[in-house]
């Protein structure tokens, strides 16, 4: 058995003029509270320590500098580090990352129970749009501020597993999971802040999108037999409603826990890394049954070219 306790902290709605410090108090009161329940390692949002900022447009990019991280930890976050590694408790959480070369990221950390940074993920599925748009009931300006992720979907080994990273829309493409698959992963921590109805179809509303979240989350699981903990920033953030349902699903895709409100929230889960092993080696032995012969498409083509 290698049990590790997982707090997966949702957070609620970050408001537009909420400090990072304000946040951060939030952040470290989950982690008491993730501590007080024997978590090994906490898992907090996408984005965790500012509102969803790529609903607000601004004319010139360089203004919303201000939502983004130009150091990891800096002042702001300091403490979460600090009390991480006093409590022995591993940390992941997203944020904007600004390089000291003017890139502009969508980034996750992974922390080691040492305090250690020991992983990094850029976002690569970046949704939305770049311009201003009017047909949106509101807008989605991530393909503005950010670049397309660079670092791949890497696993890590560390805390006694192999772990892996995605953000938000990454979850809903099942190539996330495969690649980090195909590394082994024993768990994926995912963060998201998913809006409630979809700007360009008001057919698609908040049990629409609850339902892609956990079919999008226990399909990736169940087909790399591996855990998967999924992270929401939710509530009605800036008068915009986010969802929540951050869940925990297990290597054969079932739910575990999954999150009732739309406010700070903890869910705490024994997860025995070598339940993924069963998985790995039936029905998933990758090495016996997968066939990549056919499976060029995926790499070599991006778009549908559909038959003659
Ligand atoms: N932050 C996100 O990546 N949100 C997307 C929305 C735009 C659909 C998501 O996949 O949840």
């Amino acid at each position: 058995m290698r049990l590790i306790n997982v707090a997966a902290a949702q957070l609620g709605p970050i408001q537009k003029g909420d400090t990072r410090d304000a946040v951060v108090s939030r952040m470290l009161a989950l982690m008491d509270g993730a501590k007080s329940r024997g978590a090994d390692l906490i898992v907090y949002p996408e984005l965790a320590l500012t509102t969803f900022f790529p609903r607000w447009y601004v004319e010139e990019t360089a203004e919303a500098d201000r939502w983004f991280e130009k150091t990891m930890p800096n002042e702001a976050t300091a403490p979460l580090f600090e009390r991480a590694r006093s409590y022995g408790m591993g940390m992941s959480f997203g944020y904007a990352e600004l390089t000291e070369d003017g890139h502009h990221f969508n980034t996750s950390i992974l922390v080691d129970q040492s305090g250690t940074i020991v992983g990094k993920y850029r976002k690569t599925h970046l949704p939305g749009h770049a311009e201003y748009s009017k047909e949106r009931s509101f807008q989605h300006l991530e393909k503005r501020y950010f670049e397309p992720g660079d670092t791949g979907f890497k696993a890590w080994r560390t805390m006694g597993g192999i772990f892996g990273m995605c953000i938000c829309n990454d979850r809903r493409w099942p190539e996330t999971y495969r690649v980090l698959g195909l590394q082994g992963v024993e768990m994926v921590l995912i963060g998201y802040n998913t809006p409630a109805v979809n700007p360009l179809r008001d057919a698609e509303g908040p049990s629409e999108r609850l339902f892609h979240n956990r079919l999008s989350v226990q399909a990736g699981a169940y087909q790399n037999s591996a855990w998967v903990v999924s992270v929401a920033k939710a509530g009605i953030e800036d008068g915009h409603h986010l969802i929540g349902g951050s869940l925990i699903v297990n290597p054969a895709g079932e739910i575990v826990a999954e999150a009732k409100t739309e406010g700070d929230e903890l869910l705490v889960h024994g997860c025995d890394l070598d339940d993924t092993v069963f998985g790995k080696k039936t029905v998933f032995d990758f090495a016996r049954h997968r066939r990549i012969e056919h499976y060029g498409l995926i790499s070599e083509q991006t778009g549908v070219i559909a038959p003659e």
